[in-house]
């Protein structure tokens, strides 16, 4: 994808605010166009403390459910490589970690929505889906959620050019849900105040002037991204905004914006927290499979294990031959 069609994508109410701004200052709420104009937004104390206090219960949970189930075992793991390794819940001890909350910063969970009943309800929280649908102009869409014990290290970068199975590339934001209060030791959530009003030429170059990154990325071509972000920062003269939030309040934060987890810090302190990624329901083949409340849940179903998918046919009609022999053959037994 090119920038051009990038900025093509972007939602109305963005079009309008960079072409029009006063016209869009008589449409939209001061919420929205101050997240048009800053890329993020921070509601204090909105998160509905019960909603909170049920997802603590599940996450104490979790651990043991490591272990036990199988369906919970199969819950994605990401984050830094070793942690990719494991892949599934199931397989972290191989790794040495029989507790989750002991294990080092970077590790992710995939889309606990799909699993625990208070995560999808905090992925679909009034103010949250509220806000989106008015920047959107159409129901929201949840993509994936992720959830973090500690800090995530991710180094700086913008979400839409890792976030992009979707059809409108520039509809994206997160929603970033501290599950307790972050202290600035814990290495905390650092962005850069009105970096997503990016002009054609200030994306990045990952391939033939494509802003998307991909698995296949060279080293080389992903360090320069790094290289990128700091010089146009540099250029910019924008400031690093350290989030240092109280459980319950929340923050809203634009597709393009420049963010990342801060490396200094206490590796051991815990930065529990819950990122949710949305995009527009409308235009997404997606839509009319999975309506949440208000909003829609596209993050991935969760699969099952091998042993519980159903079989191909000609799978099945293997295991019936087998049977059907197996028989004659104890059959022939008995009557020799
Ligand atoms: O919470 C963090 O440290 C960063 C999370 C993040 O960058 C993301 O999910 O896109």
């Amino acid at each position: 994808m090119l920038p051009s069609q990038y900025l093509s994508s972007l939602t109305l109410a963005e079009r309008l605010y960079r072409q029009q701004p006063l016209l869009a200052g008589q449409i939209y709420s001061p919420e929205v166009l101050q997240f048009l104009r800053d890329g993020v937004i921070i509601f204090p104390q909105v998160m509905d403390p019960d909603l909170l206090d049920r997802m603590d219960s599940d996450l104490d949970d979790l651990p043991a459910l490591a272990q036990t189930s199988l369906l919970h075992g199969m819950i994605g793991i990401d984050g830094k490589a070793d942690h990719y390794e494991a892949k599934v819940l199931r397989n972290l001890p191989k790794l040495g970690i029989t507790d989750l909350r002991q294990a080092g910063p970077g590790l992710k969970l995939n889309d606990l929505n799909r699993y625990f009943d208070s995560a999808r309800d905090l992925a679909f929280s009034a103010p949250i889906i509220r806000f989106l649908d008015e920047l959107f102009g159409s129901a929201p869409a949840l993509i994936q959620s992720l959830t973090f014990w500690k800090s995530s290290e991710q180094s700086l970068h913008q979400d839409f050019s890792y976030v992009h199975h979707h059809s409108r590339l520039g509809h994206l934001a997160a929603a970033w849900i501290p599950l307790e209060d972050i202290s600035a030791k814990a290495r905390p959530l650092v962005y850069y105040k009105g970096s997503h009003l990016l002009e054609s030429h200030q994306f990045y170059d990952w391939h033939q002037g494509g802003i998307l990154a991909s698995r296949n990325t060279d080293p080389g071509t992903a360090a320069g991204y790094g290289q990128y972000l700091d010089t146009l920062i540099r250029e910019q003269g924008w400031t690093p905004r350290i989030y240092l939030p109280m459980r319950g309040d929340l923050l809203i934060w634009h597709g393009a914006l420049i963010h990342g987890g801060t490396p200094m810090g206490d590796a051991s302190l815990t930065r529990r927290s819950y990122v949710c990624h949305y995009t527009a329901a409308a235009n997404h083949r997606a839509m009319a499979r999975h309506r949440v409340g208000e909003g829609y849940d596209f993050s991935e179903p969760p699969s099952l294990p091998e042993s519980m998918r159903p079989r191909s046919l000609p799978s099945r009609l293997v295991s019936a031959a087998g049977r059907r022999m197996k028989h004659l053959f104890r059959e022939g037994r008995t009557h020799a």
